[in-house]
């Protein structure tokens, strides 16, 4: 038999990179120097360990370059790719919604109507207005999108919330939540039988880790 390895995506730097990887510590599995890498692997459970960008990972999880991959669900729904939820992790939790200036009077949705709303999830905004049938323009921006309506280059935001300090920072007061979101373990649609056992053997300690934790 040929030998079977999982490689797993996760996030390089950024809010989900530290519990990702105590994650898979807690799960009994000791990565080789993970510092400054791209790709690393484990000495005592066949893992290799890929770290990418976290918009990145569904495509690599849909194309199988990664058999699993660990993500936010408001990623997965935005990219909108062809994986599976495995697990949910409970960590990096947050909120995609929609906040208007503080100021603004707010009673539904219809209030969107017309509206430039400014978001790093076009997709996911755009499902959401559809769905309450209201015309509004989508400005896609990658960053700081809170400051938009501050200057001027939009009316309303959608984007992620956890505190909600940043918007109370900036002004606005959050109207519609689109989706609640925590990181997710998910997987290729086509592993094959040896690499689903092995990821039921993940899966059984991430479970076991969790129980622990309650
Ligand atoms: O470089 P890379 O593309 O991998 O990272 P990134 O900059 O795109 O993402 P990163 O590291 O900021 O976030 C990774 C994931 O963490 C997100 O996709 C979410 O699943 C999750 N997460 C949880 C959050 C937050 N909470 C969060 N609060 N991601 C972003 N925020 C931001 C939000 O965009 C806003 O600017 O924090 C600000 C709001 O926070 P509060 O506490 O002031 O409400
Ligand atoms: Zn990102």
């Amino acid at each position: 038999m040929s030998q079977t390895k999982l490689r797993i995506a996760i996030q390089k730097s950024g809010r989900l990179y530290e519990d990702s990887v105590k994650l898979l510590a807690e799960c009994g599995i000791d990565l080789r120097n993970v510092k400054d890498r791209l790709k690393t692997e484990s000495d005592n459970f066949p893992l290799e360990v890929f770290f990418l960008r976290d918009d990145d990972i569904p495509q690599y999880v849909e194309d199988g370059v990664a058999d699993i991959g660990i993500v936010g669900e408001n990623v997965l729904y935005e990219k909108n790719k062809q994986t599976t939820i495995v697990e949910q992790l409970g960590f990096g939790k947050c909120r995609l919604a929609i906040a208007v200036p503080r100021g603004q009077e707010y009673e539904s949705v219809k209030a969107l109507e017309g509206k430039r709303i400014a978001t790093s999830y076009p997709f996911l905004t755009k499902q959401f207005l559809n769905d309450n049938n209201v015309n509004a323009e989508i400005h896609e921006i990658s960053g700081s999108v809170e400051i938009a309506p501050g200057i001027g280059l939009a009316d309303v935001v959608c984007d992620l919330v956890s505190s909600g300090s940043t918007l109370f920072m900036n002004g606005l007061k959050e109207v519609e939540t689109i989706l609640q979101s925590q990181s997710v373990l998910i997987k290729n649609n086509k592993l094959n039988e040896a690499q689903q056992q092995l990821l039921k053997k993940l899966v059984f300690r991430i479970q076991a880790v969790k129980k622990a934790k309650r």
